[in-house]
């Protein structure tokens, strides 16, 4: 058994460098391929239509989608009207012997994020009618700074670290915390040329 860093938030498990340097390459090699499907965009943000820092795509059978109408998952990409491409095994087989939770992820979301400016403001992840399924996250790339909150978005945070092949399960009364994404440590990785991090979320949408 590989080691867990218990993170004191009852739910929620890091698992440090549980991909290694092959996998990761080989994860963002299928990645790469990915993109060119569904080519990563910059979403906009409900009501106010304001641009997000971070780039999106998704793979799965539903996509999570942001633009002035609201947050929803969808079938198809929103810029090619293309159905978004398959997870690929290698995520499919973490989420199995991680998640604990019988049913496929239906949704793997893909954040890009570039540049010093790049970042995720506090929220929640409420867009899945399964929110008994866990949320499972994969860092590729640049280290972040991740911050954890609790229900109330003015609840007091931690913050953690996350590094290229860290793999961290968010669930049980821990599911709807809220969290972010601080800022990125440029230089911190040389996984991705010229820099940059990604991370999957693997998410279930539907009640099985
Ligand atoms: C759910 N992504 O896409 S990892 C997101 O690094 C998102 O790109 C961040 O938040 C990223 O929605 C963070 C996913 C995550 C992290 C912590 C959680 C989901 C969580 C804590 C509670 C519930
Ligand atoms: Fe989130």
């Amino acid at each position: 058994m590989k080691q867990v860093l218990e993170t004191g938030f009852d739910g929620v498990a890091l698992h440090p460098a549980r991909l290694g340097p092959t996998d990761q390459k080989a994860l963002l090699g299928t990645l790469r391929e990915a993109a060119r499907a569904a080519p990563p965009y910059r979403p906009r943000m409900p009501r106010t239509g304001q641009l997000w820092s971070t780039m999106q795509t998704n793979l799965g059978a539903l996509g999570w989608v942001s633009d002035v109408k609201g947050y929803r998952y969808e079938p198809r990409h929103p810029v090619t009207g293309e159905p978004w491409p398959p997870i690929p095994d290698l995520l499919l087989g973490l989420w199995a012997d991680l998640a604990g939770y019988a049913a496929p992820p239906e949704c793997c979301l893909v954040n890009v994020y570039r540049g010093e400016k790049a970042r995720m403001g506090l929220h929640q992840d409420r867009d899945e009618a399964a929110t008994e399924a866990p949320v499972l996250s994969i860092s590729l790339g640049d280290t972040c700074l991740f911050r954890v909150g609790g229900f109330a978005r003015s609840d007091k945070t931690k913050s953690f670290r996350l590094a290229s092949g860290d793999v961290l399960l968010l669930g049980g009364p821990s599911r709807m915390r809220f969290h972010g994404v601080d800022r990125i440590v440029p230089g911190s990785s040389q996984l991705i040329e010229g820099g940059g991090r990604l991370n999957l979320t693997l998410r279930r949408v539907t009640k099985p």
